[in-house]
């Protein structure tokens, strides 16, 4: 299979870090790396706007194709490049649990903590009827979700660990998430790994080159 032309929009200190260390992860394999400096409003040009209308990052073209979305861009990208092993193949009974996580981030973690960081109350809208359900279910959710530890596929490590557990990483950081063991010693684990530690020089000197 020919491996399409990648172009990746980038803004340092962002969740578009999570491709980045993804793209380490995976033996950074060829990409074009095109830095959005957003103080200068570069992610809301008409150029970009017509690649992702929300004027967001990360955001990935293949061959031109707009890929956008963490949780999209980390499973397009994973199956991309099977060699690295990052993701379940479709007949692996992983595969499930693989793409249950990384939903849950976007669908269950990303609102939830949002609702909570803004002290949004369910407004009279039941549990039942909100996509997370609670803030404290979806907290457990992330537990369920390193219960088979050390990474969400047990001894495997894979793209949900860099979906959910960079999410896990900034919020514990933000302090959006209490304070749990389980939740600190993953985010040592997954920060300890060479990838993310050189994508991570990367990302701050990127950020130190737009700030100066
Ligand atoms: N749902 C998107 C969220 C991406 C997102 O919100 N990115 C932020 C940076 S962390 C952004 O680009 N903000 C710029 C803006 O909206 O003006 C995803 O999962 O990729």
């Amino acid at each position: 299979m020919a491996v399409p032309k990648l172009v990746h929009y980038h803004a340092p200190k962002t969740r578009s870090f999570g491709t980045r260390w993804l793209l380490e992860e995976l033996g950074s394999p060829p990409h074009e790396l095109k830095v959005l400096n957003m103080k200068k409003g570069e992610h809301k040009t008409a150029e970009f706007l017509a690649i992702n209308p929300m004027g967001k990052v990360p955001t990935l073209t293949a061959d031109g194709v707009p890929v956008t979305e963490v949780g999209a861009i980390a499973i397009f990208l994973a199956d991309l490049f099977p060699e690295a092993g990052l993701a379940p193949t479709l007949e692996d009974p992983a595969r499930g649990t693989y793409l249950r996580w990384i939903i849950f981030n976007h669908a269950d973690v990303e609102p939830a903590i949002m609702d909570k960081a803004r002290n949004i109350e369910p407004g009279g809208m039941p549990a039942s009827a909100l996509c997370y359900g609670t803030y404290d279910d979806t907290v457990n959710g992330i537990v369920t979700a390193l219960s088979h530890g050390p990474y969400i596929l047990g001894e495997r490590f894979s793209a949900a660990d860099v979906v959910l557990g960079g999410a896990v990483r900034w919020l514990t950081m933000f302090k959006l998430l209490p304070d749990k063991p389980e939740f600190k010693s993953y985010v040592e684990r997954l920060t300890s790994r060479p990838a993310f530690q050189r994508a991570f020089e990367q990302d701050e000197a990127l950020a130190r080159q737009l700030a100066s």
